[in-house]
């Protein structure tokens, strides 16, 4: 498979100003008549090349004549047509035949439980009509469906509806119009007996926005909450960026057979339906939270992804870091900030970090791919978003506004690259952002080392910051790092300090730009403890020689909300680890009473909101201790951390039996319990079982019949989970055959056997491949039974024997044909094989070159499993 490289960006020879489609909707085969007008751009080109993949190609016109097959050539991947110089400006006419009906990879158009749609992002549009299908490639289109009236009730598209008629023969023919020029992967169409749930939104300008949620009829009752966040996300884009929606008309259609989370379409965004279907009874409260951030997340793309678009795929962090950071700044202003802001690092720490310190490590903007598939990856969004958060933490709320307003104004309607962006920024800042462009390009995880002083008589502290790339070595650049910190005193307040303009404060943003740079502070009066990056004010690894008591002050006193919860984490992280290290020594291991103190801080702060305390108690999981550890093992971690669950659980059993009784009869809004404190009581039901008495496992299953919400419901489940004999297989069955008819809920129930540690774990999910509610051709299903043990369950995949792997493989073989996309994610887990003692990377590399010897290998896998191995 070729590479593609960002330095070979070429204008294109052609631009296609519209293209007027029908698509004539059929069981057998699919017509689609396309109809373009062409520019020429480049006065030396010869000839047009469209690109096309799996289409029947029937007739070709240019200007009105037919083509005969002598006078173009058509390749597995082009249509190349031969364009006279003299010719500026002409028309094209295509008609070509697709079977949406056996398309399984879910990208171009496919069905979904009888219902069409499309996924056009990053490159879907070619496997529906040929075309320039490029993002700087920018059309009108118009979109004419026809299809059977009764089968296909529903039939949508971009833009508005201009023309709806019955046919003679029982179709129906809809017209729609998009006014907004926008590339091919924006496009979007939909057709089937779908239900919708209807509100309106008055813009900040006074226009009337009719929103329609578009689902299978008998979940109407399941899109509250979507619409309500849909709402949130159009007032808040107006106040926060003055950004107002274009359109009269607003779509979200929900889709069982998605390979990811929802897509941004003009007009007509279409989603997993996990991420719109809701009630108490069916979703979590951290469902509820992924409704919220996703339905904003697709609507803030109107603005930063449609209107102003990406020039080519390696700009990919143009459009989606920027929305990310949209969206979780969203999220933080309609929910508890500090404990969404603890989650986007939980999430970043998890995924992109260990992405970024393996073999499939790259920069925001990638600089090569085989398959851009493959790039929609925890960097490009994650980090993504953590770039222009920095960007926002360097040049101030305000003078972020004044970057954004420039780059609205700039380039609303162009297609353009991270540059531009940048560029923006420091027009609207005055803030010169040269050596922070590094952060676009080189890879890697920065790690920071601290060095500290303090002299009493000079009243100075001194505070002293060395930058390193691990992964870059001595090729690395030094980046410009934003580092929010104060000094704090003894009772955690913090000290105010003579800035360098000799203004006196209490924090600021220091601008580390050097390798190592040292930065003084005046009118100290006694030693400081220093909070650095505070709220994670830069995606950086930090080196600081904290001692436990360090830690365990800052976890009690530090009035940084993200910091007090990251020394927790630390905290727990040194003790488990070095029980870790002792533990094939066999030496008895009891946790040391001053981490136990800490413990009994939290429990006793009755100020904290209950979710923070719920994530400060929260033991680092088995991946955050094996990514500290240089070899990781697996099996030490799981018992370690278990008996330290377990040891706190005896430890303050009547304390977390106490809280669990408290927030489960406490009623707070409209006489019902509040989602911060189920998740305090869950967070104490779950020390309460790992002590293993029967009593508490008595009372997930009590919780579990009493339970009126899925959050509830799903918290009895996992730990029940963990357990063994009647009471659990009884649950686990009363459970299946309640939610039988409810995918999303049935995805839950795989899951967590997915993810038990019970010692039948593998031989379990081996038995579920056979369940007749499994489908591989369902990406919800897949990552919730294959995905969620892969990466959720450490010590069974990596069973000694190699079987998890194989397991992994069996599943990665037969995805390559079906869904490559889906197939190629899943060898993520083993790309990590250097982490790993010598009998797990034998092992492991075994199983990625088998992978490369799959015969028919798509090019989606192949880019990751080759990647991995070398
Ligand atoms: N832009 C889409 C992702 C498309 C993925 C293509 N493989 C969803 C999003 O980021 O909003
Ligand atoms: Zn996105």
């Amino acid at each position: 498979p070729a590479t593609i490289y960002l330095k070979d960006y070429k204008q294109p020879d052609f631009s296609i100003h519209s293209i007027d489609l029908v698509v004539e909707l059929g069981e057998e085969v699919t017509t689609v008549s396309s109809s373009m007008t062409i520019k020429r751009m480049n006065h030396q080109a010869s000839t047009l090349s469209l690109n096309g993949e799996n289409l029947e190609l029937i007739s070709i016109r240019r200007n009105g004549l037919v083509l005969n097959d002598t006078s173009y050539e058509c390749t597995d991947e082009y249509l190349h047509i031969p364009i006279p110089k003299s010719e500026e400006e002409f028309t094209l006419a295509i008609v070509t035949r697709i079977k949406p009906q056996e398309n399984t990879a879910l990208e171009g158009l496919y069905k979904s439980s009888g219902n069409f749609c499309t996924q056009c992002e990053a490159e879907g549009f070619r496997k529906i009509t040929y075309f320039l299908d490029r993002p700087d490639v920018m059309s009108v289109f118009s979109t004419t469906i026809i299809g059977d009236a009764d089968l296909y009730p529903v039939m949508l598209s971009n833009g508005n509806k201009v023309e709806e008629k019955q046919l003679d023969d029982g179709r129906s023919y809809v017209k729609w119009e998009d006014p907004h020029p926008k590339p091919a992967y924006l496009f979007a169409l939909v057709a089937g007996d779908l239900a919708c749930v209807e509100d309106h939104f008055t813009t900040a300008s006074g226009r009337d926005v009719l929103l329609q949620i578009f689902v299978e009829k008998g979940n109407e009752d399941r899109c509250n909450h979507a619409m309500t966040s849909l709402k949130k996300s159009m007032k808040w884009d107006e106040e926060e960026f003055g950004r107002e929606y274009d359109l009269d008309v607003f779509m979200i259609v929900a889709v069982s057979d998605f390979n990811m989370g929802a897509m941004e379409n003009k007009g007509l965004n279409v989603f997993n339906s996990k991420y719109v279907l809701a009630s108490p009874q069916s979703a979590t409260d951290t469902d509820y939270d992924g409704i919220e951030s996703v339905i904003a997340h697709e609507y803030f793309h109107n603005w930063t992804g449609n209107r102003i678009t990406c020039r080519d795929w390696f700009q990919l962090t143009l459009k989606e870091g920027l929305t990310v950071f949209r969206d979780q700044q969203f999220s933080a202003d309609m929910n508890s900030a500090a404990v969404f802001r603890i989650g986007d690092v939980q999430r970043l720490r998890a995924a992109q970090f260990p992405e970024d310190a393996g073999p499939l490590s790259h920069p925001i903007q990638p600089q090569s791919y085989v398959e851009i598939n493959n790039f929609y990856t925890a960097t490009v969004y994650e980090k993504g978003a953590e770039v222009i958060r920095m960007i926002h933490t360097i040049l101030g709320k305000e003078k972020f506004r004044n970057g954004m307003d420039i780059y609205f104004d700039r380039h609303d309607g162009q297609a353009v690259t991270t540059e531009e962006f940048v560029k923006a920024m420091e027009d609207g800042s005055g803030i010169d952002l040269t050596q922070f462009r590094r952060w676009y390009v080189q890879a890697g995880t920065p790690v920071i080392k601290v060095t500290e002083g303090y002299n009493p008589e000079s009243q100075q502290y001194s505070l002293t910051l060395e930058q390193e790339n691990p992964k870059l070595a001595e090729n690395f650049l030094p980046y410009h790092i934003p580092v929010d910190m104060s000094l704090l005193d003894g009772n955690g307040k913090a000290i105010g300090f003579t800035t360098d303009t000799g203004a006196k404060s209490t924090g600021k943003v220091l601008n580390l730009t050097q390798k190592k740079q040292t930065f003084v502070f005046n009118d100290i009066n006694s030693e400081p403890t220093i909070s650095l990056f505070r709220g994670f004010s830069a995606p950086v690894k930090l080196e600081q020689n904290l001692d436990n008591e360090q830690l365990a002050f800052l976890f009690s006193r530090e009035t940084d909300l993200f910091n007090r919860w990251d020394a927790g984490q630390r905290l727990s992280s040194n003790i488990l680890l070095s029980q870790v290290n002792r533990h094939d020594v066999g030496s008895l291991q009891i946790l040391p009473q001053m981490y136990l103190s800490s413990i009994r801080n939290i429990l006793n702060d009755r100020e904290l909101d209950p979710a923070f305390a719920a994530i400060a108690l929260s033991l680092p999981s088995e991946q955050d201790l094996a990514q500290k550890m240089p070899v990781v093992n697996v099996d030490a971690i799981h018992i370690v951390r278990n008996n330290a669950l377990k040891e706190i659980g005896l430890k303050f059993e009547s304390d977390f039996l106490q809280i669990y009784k408290d927030l489960r009869d406490l009623k707070v809004e409209g006489n019902q319990p509040i989602a911060s404190n189920r998740k305090f009581k869950n967070t104490a039901l779950r020390f309460l079982t790992a002590t293993a008495k029967e009593d508490y496992f008595a009372l997930a299953a009590e919780q579990y019949h009493a339970a009126e919400n899925m959050t509830d419901a799903m918290a009895s489940l996992f730990n029940l989970g963990e357990s063994e004999g009647q009471i659990r297989d009884e649950i686990f069955a009363d459970f299946y055959q309640k939610w039988e008819a409810d995918p999303l809920v049935i995805d839950k129930w795989f899951t967590v056997q997915a993810m038990s540690s019970r010692p039948t774990a593998l031989e379990d999910v081996t038995n579920l491949l056979s369940h007749p509610a499994f489908t591989m051709l369902n990406p919800n299903r897949v990552r919730s039974l294959i995905a969620a043990f892969v990466s959720g369950n450490p010590v069974h995949f990596h069973e000694k024997s190699g079987k998890g792997y194989q397991f992994l493989f069996n599943a990665i073989e037969q995805l390559n044909g079906t869904n490559p996309q889906i197939a190629a994610r899943l060898v993520t887990p083993l790309g990590q094989w250097r982490r790993y003692d010598a009998v797990r990377q034998k092992l492991m590399t075994d199983k990625l070159e088998e992978i490369l010897d799959i015969s028919d290998l798509s090019n989606d896998v192949y880019e990751m499993a080759n990647k991995s191995l070398h």
